[in-house]
């Protein structure tokens, strides 16, 4: 393997290879601490021509590659496997925003840089990138488009999918495709494009994407309400539609679980509210209309207000506060962006990234609940998300003090009774962290016969010596 590895060195050199334990350690095991693989190197090449030569060369070696961006995956996609036969090739170096169109309304960016720095980078020109989520200050804009991200503003701008409008990939032959194209109309026979969002790098290397920008919105509304149910949190963003005129850009529901473990292991976070209630929204409005001032002044506070008011009035909203400040409206954010990391802190949980139809969330909650109860009376169910998606991390944490190995042997029939009633109610078994390697079997076993035919004879037809990312999303 070293007249190998001697062959990368001389593509990528050194400086693009990581051989020590050491150095390797952190690309080699997932956020959650889920999978700890090995593989022969970290490669970082910093060019698209270096991608696509080391490629190259694992093709005719035969050597298994797997992308990484941030290594913020939620479902080991981006983890090798234990065995050590495969290379992790890590785009980080390739960091750069290439243009910025404000005419056009686009971003051409390389794959490795960070969300945050593409959004900061928006934010400068006057425009929005939209895609937000708990992991943007690490995460990479090659991971999003490879997962297919969705965050906390999908039910305004769509999920990754929605905001590029070209990329270049490099095959599994190591060719390169350049769709790098900024059109907003392309009708040019198959949409491959499309194919690799979503692949979890399993049909090839995203590395350079063109995304869509959009206008800067210059007025924000941020309320936290308590609520009796999850009924009451779709009908609130039901009316909200209409009463913030269309700009309802985030709505996310919590339950009283995750913020006790929030305030529990988050330092600096704080519970808005007096009372403790079972059920909590969180709500953001912004609109590229700047609030007025002056004798008329006015926004979307106000609006916000006077609707939150007719709904408390009714009874759908029990009590709430709207920030008055950035700073406040962060503080309520972080109460909802730290149930991650305070799951994590609290210890083992199985993860339900689920979607269902927006007005099936309350019955699902319902039933979901009583049967995750059912499957283990002592677990900790902890739902929370993007309730304005359909989709609830309807997660499950471990009962108090639990270890992994105790809570193991219960994960299978816990995931049976979630899984099948997602099922029932027509939903999806993950709405956006995609499958990985953590669902490979769940995927084989919910896609039916077809579904899972074509995948397979696309992933044949793509990469016939499954040497991207083999493994993960679908076995072939
Ligand atoms: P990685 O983890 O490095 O890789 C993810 C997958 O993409 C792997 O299969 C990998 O092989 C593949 N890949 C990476 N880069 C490339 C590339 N250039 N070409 C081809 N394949 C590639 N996800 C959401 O959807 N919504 C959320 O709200 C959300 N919140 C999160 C909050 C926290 C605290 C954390 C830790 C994660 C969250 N995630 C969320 C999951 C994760 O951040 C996203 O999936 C993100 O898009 C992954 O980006 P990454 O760069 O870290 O990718
Ligand atoms: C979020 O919405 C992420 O915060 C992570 O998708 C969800 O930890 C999770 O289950
Ligand atoms: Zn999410």
């Amino acid at each position: 393997m070293s007249a190998f590895v001697d062959k990368l060195r001389s593509i990528v050199g050194d400086k693009g290879l990581i051989l020590d334990d050491q150095g390797k350690h952190p690309y080699l095991t997932d956020w959650r601490e889920n999978y700890l693989g090995s593989a022969l190197a970290i490669v970082r090449p910093a060019t698209t021509e270096e991608v696509a030569s080391v490629v190259k060369l694992c093709a005719a070696e035969k050597v298994a590659i797997v992308p990484q961006g941030g290594n913020t995956g939620m479902s080991g996609g981006g983890t090798p496997h234990e065995a050590g036969r495969e290379i992790v090739l890590s785009l980080t170096r390739m960091s750069r925003i290439l243009e910025v169109d404000t005419i056009g309304y686009s971003m051409t960016v390389e794959a490795g840089v960070v969300l945050k720095t593409i959004q900061e980078a928006a934010a400068e020109h006057d425009r929005l990138f939209p895609l937000s989520l708990g992991a943007e200050g690490s995460c990479t804009i090659g991971g999003n488009l490879s997962t297919n991200a969705g965050g906390v503003q999908v039910l305004h701008y769509g999920n990754t999918r929605n905001l590029v409008l070209g990329l270049e990939v490099v095959l599994p032959s190591g060719d390169i495709w350049d769709g790098l194209r900024a059109l907003k109309k392309d009708n040019t026979g198959y949409d491959l494009r499309d194919l690799y969002l979503g692949a979890e790098g399993t049909l090839g290397i995203i590395t350079r994407a063109v995304l869509k920008l959009w206008p800067k919105p210059k007025d924000h509304a941020t309320s936290w309400s308590a609520i009796a149910s999850p009924q009451a949190a779709v009908e609130l963003l039901s009316g909200a539609y209409a009463a913030s005129e269309d700009n309802v850009t985030s709505c996310e529901l919590m339950g009283r679980q995750g913020i006790d473990l929030v305030l529990k292991h988050i330092p600096g976070t704080t519970d808005p509210l007096a009372d403790k209630h079972d059920w909590y929204v969180l709500m953001e409005w912004s609109s590229t209309r700047p609030a007025r001032e002056g004798a008329n002044a006015g926004g979307l506070r106000d609006k916000m207000e006077a609707y939150l008011g007719e709904a408390m009035e009714k009874g759908l909203v029990l009590d709430a506060v709207i920030a008055q400040t950035e700073a406040q409206s962060k503080s309520l954010w972080a109460l909802r962006e730290n149930h991650s990391e305070a799951s994590k802190k609290e210890g083992p949980s199985i993860k339900f990234d689920i979607s269902v139809a927006v007005s099936k969330i309350p019955a699902f909650t319902t039933v979901g609940l009583a049967a995750m109860r059912k499957a283990l009376p002592e677990c900790r169910p902890l739902p929370f998300g993007h309730v304005g998606d359909g989709n609830l991390h309807f997660n499950c944490q471990a009962p108090a003090g639990w270890d992994k190995a105790r809570f193991t042997p219960h994960i299978e029939t816990i995931s049976s009774a979630i899984y099948d009633l997602v099922v029932e109610y027509g939903g999806s078994i993950s709405a956006e962290h995609g499958i990985g390697r953590i669902k490979v079997e769940e995927l084989e076993h919910y896609r039916g016969k077809v579904e899972l035919d074509t995948m397979r004879a696309l992933k044949r037809a793509l990469d016939p010596q499954n040497i991207m990312n083999p493994g993960k999303v679908i076995r072939v």
